[in-house]
């Protein structure tokens, strides 16, 4: 496609991507797909000739439109572009992403901004649940300047706290699909998890890692990333996610005990890549097996009292702080998390 399309560049979370108007793009899926591995660079390891970062973090794409539902402001399809091979996902949601939606679409005029702060309701479309982002716009205005700090990302910027409910079984049905606390594959004993996002979390000692190691010691373990490519494609079904070879879906998360005053170490592989810091709604799931009795992670996990969780989940780059609060039995009902965004380009890109 040689006619550019509008299009704006921004850092969601730890993030970052291209932010689509969905009116501006191909309504045809397979058409918008080529469309967008063609803005990627896609499929070519290092995306030279496309705007993606050679980095599956930064090869993604949020497509916005005004909500037609009650109570929602809009609605956000996030998709994954494979950095090396020709494929777009919408398999999975992304919780990094979604901090730059709702600056975005007051941006683009799809919500008034109201007062100092403007609360914009997203309908995740990939999992059919609705978050909360609250925006900084002091007189009216989006701000990216401000004094919040995330691990993963230098310098401060405007607080964007988001809220999620009612993420337990997004992609999988139910918070524990298999109805087990604990499943066996290969050996390794795993809890199968969806509470926002499908995850496999296993301790990072059977399969051979402490679960301290920095991103690239990881990504350079063939061996380890072997054995956890099979647990994945053996769990995919459990998760009643069918054949996963070419989903971006379940997030592998070797967990550890804590060191740094968090709940629990973390090291994710998102697949096939070691994450440079940790997913929002992989955070929150992997916060949510903490919590689990029995399972790997709870035996390691440092789990806070009250029915307000504040849990650290530490990563490669720092601690996420996650806060999860559960029911009268113990099962998680919300959860929240602070993000940050910052505009980067907006201008035409071309496919
Ligand atoms: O888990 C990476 C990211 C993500 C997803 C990935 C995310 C989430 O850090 O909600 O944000 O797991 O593919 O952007």
């Amino acid at each position: 496609m040689s006619d550019g399309i509008p299009c704006m560049w921004m850092r969601g979370g730890t993030s970052k991507g291209a932010f689509f108007l969905a009116d501006d793009l191909p309504a045809d899926p397979a058409t918008r797909d080529a469309f967008l591995l063609r803005v990627m660079g896609s499929p070519d390891p290092r995306q030279i000739d496309g705007m993606g970062g050679a980095d599956p973090l930064t090869s993604k794409v949020a497509v916005v439109s005004k909500s037609a539902r009650d109570g929602v402001d809009v609605d956000y399809l996030f998709l994954q572009v494979f950095v090396d091979k020709a494929i777009v996902t919408d398999s999975q949601n992304c919780g990094n992403m979604l901090a730059g939606v709702g600056p975005f679409a007051i941006e683009r005029g799809l919500v008034t901004p109201i007062g100092d702060e403007t609360r914009v309701a997203i309908f995740m479309a990939n999992t059919e649940q609705v978050a909360v982002a609250t925006v900084a716009t002091p007189g009216g205005i989006v701000t990216y300047d401000g004094d919040a700090a995330i691990s993963g990302v230098p310098g401060t910027a405007a607080p964007i706290p988001l809220a999620f409910r009612d993420t337990a079984g997004s992609s999988c049905g139910a918070l524990l699909p298999t109805g087990n606390n604990v499943d066996e594959i290969d050996g390794v004993a795993c809890t199968l998890i969806d509470n926002g996002m499908p995850c496999v979390v296993f301790r990072a000692e059977d399969v051979g890692v402490t679960g301290y190691e920095d991103r690239e010691t990881l990504d350079g373990n063939d061996a380890m990333k072997a054995t956890v490519e099979a647990i994945r494609l053996r769990a995919g079904p459990l998760m009643n996610l069918g054949d996963v070879t070419d989903k971006s879906v379940p997030k592998m998360m070797l967990v550890a005990a804590p060191r740094e005053g968090g709940a629990i170490a973390v090291r994710s592989l998102i697949p096939h890549r070691v994450h440079a810091s940790i997913g929002v709604l992989g955070a929150v799931s992997v916060a949510t097996a903490c919590l689990i009795d029995g399972s790997p992670a709870a035996a390691v996990a440092q789990v806070p009292n009250g029915a307000t969780k504040t849990l650290g989940v530490e990563h490669p780059t720092g601690v996420t702080e996650c806060v999860v609060t559960v029911d009268g039995d113990g099962a998680p009902v919300e959860a929240g998390m602070l993000r940050t965004a910052r505009k980067l380009m907006d201008g035409t890109v071309f496919g």
